[in-house]
């Protein structure tokens, strides 16, 4: 009827009532409602002319403006954040090897005895939360993957903090590689992953933040080919226009009110730019571990989890981020958030 309609009247008619269709849109604001309807096809015409008309801009309000604050942003990381020298001399092979690759293993790091502990203290109290309905606000159980998370996990075990969370040769290691302005970690949380074959977000290659950020692993178990070994590209941390514009879109926050994600990268992509480039990108690796050793990676790198196929994996995990606004969430600038559609 519609189609009919248009067909039949006047073209200066159709086009008054497109223009100020179209108007309406733009000066609408977004709700949940307006979002849905002009990510769908209801509009798709008038979405098509609006993109006719604006360009680049459709997607990023004023791009010019967005990109410039983006490079200045990625210069000042860089600069910023060129490493420095360790205070203890034997733990520059870590950071310079952290700078060079992406990640790093600490061999026989901490004392299984001492790990053994934290492990059955962990078990029991996530046994209780299952088996007794123990209430914990600080567990969260992620329905489709099973893995539970445990988080202040520095408060279920009383010497977390001084061996892990203030541990010297750690935070050494970190502040060095970010250019001796990491932040002191203040907490650090539990995942054990339990459910065989399940499908979790971190399955899929991908990176954490556009910024350099360190994720220190300590497995409280061994960890083998079959119970989730972490996987890392070496050398996808370093800068390189191959990941740019991801970096620009993730540093937007484009798209997020609609869940869209553009850190994620295809095996079949990966394992095509690692073959020709292996300069900026490494084959995939993963990381088995003894109980004792730990992963410190940059999770600006590519990287990923792995399936389960046996047992259980049940280990600690510490963020060290750098100062400034280099986190995603607030990297970009407050007046220029409302310049990105749909974030
Ligand atoms: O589960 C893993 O080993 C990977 C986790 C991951 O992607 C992350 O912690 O950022
Ligand atoms: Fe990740």
């Amino acid at each position: 009827m519609k189609i009919f309609l248009i067909n039949i009247l006047p073209p200066f008619i159709v086009k008054i009532y497109r223009s100020i269709k179209l108007r309406l849109l733009v000066y609408n604001t977004y709700g949940q409602k307006q979002i849905k309807k002009e990510i769908g096809f209801n509009d798709f015409e008038v979405t098509l002319n609006q993109i006719r008309k604006r360009g680049f801009n459709y997607f990023f309000g004023n791009s010019d403006k967005l990109l410039s604050h983006f490079t200045d942003k990625m210069i000042d990381h860089f600069n910023l954040s060129s490493p420095t020298q360790c205070e203890n001399i034997e733990n520059q092979k870590y950071t310079d090897e952290l700078d060079k690759k992406g990640v790093t293993v600490l061999k026989n790091f901490f004392d299984p005895k001492m790990l053994g502990t934290w492990h059955d203290d962990f078990m029991d109290h996530l046994n209780k939360f299952n088996t007794e309905g123990m209430a914990d606000s600080n567990v969260i159980t992620d329905t489709r993957s099973g893995i539970m998370r445990l988080k202040q996990a520095q408060k279920y075990q009383s010497n977390i903090n001084q061996k892990l969370i203030y541990n010297k040769d750690l935070f050494d290691i970190c502040n060095a590689y970010l250019g001796g302005l990491a932040d002191k970690p203040l907490n650090c949380y539990l995942d054990l992953k339990s459910k065989k074959y399940k499908k979790d977000n971190n399955i899929i290659p991908h990176f954490d933040t556009p910024f350099k950020q360190l994720k220190i692993f300590v497995p409280l178990v061994d960890i083998g080919k079959t119970n989730s070994p972490f996987v890392y590209y070496e050398k996808s941390h370093l800068p390189g226009e191959w990941r740019l514009l991801r970096d620009f879109i993730v540093y937007t926050n484009y798209n997020m009110k609609i869940h869209s994600t553009y850190s994620k990268f295809s095996f079949s992509e990966l394992e095509r730019l690692s073959n020709m480039y292996p300069d900026l990108i490494e084959k995939e690796k993963t990381y088995e571990t003894k109980l004792g050793d730990v992963i410190i990676a940059d999770t600006r790198g590519i990287h990923a989890g792995s399936f389960l196929e046996n047992n259980y994996r049940l280990q600690l995990v510490m963020i060290v981020l750098m100062k400034g606004n280099f986190h995603y969430n607030n990297a970009i600038r407050e007046d220029l958030k409302k310049e990105v559609r749909l974030a």
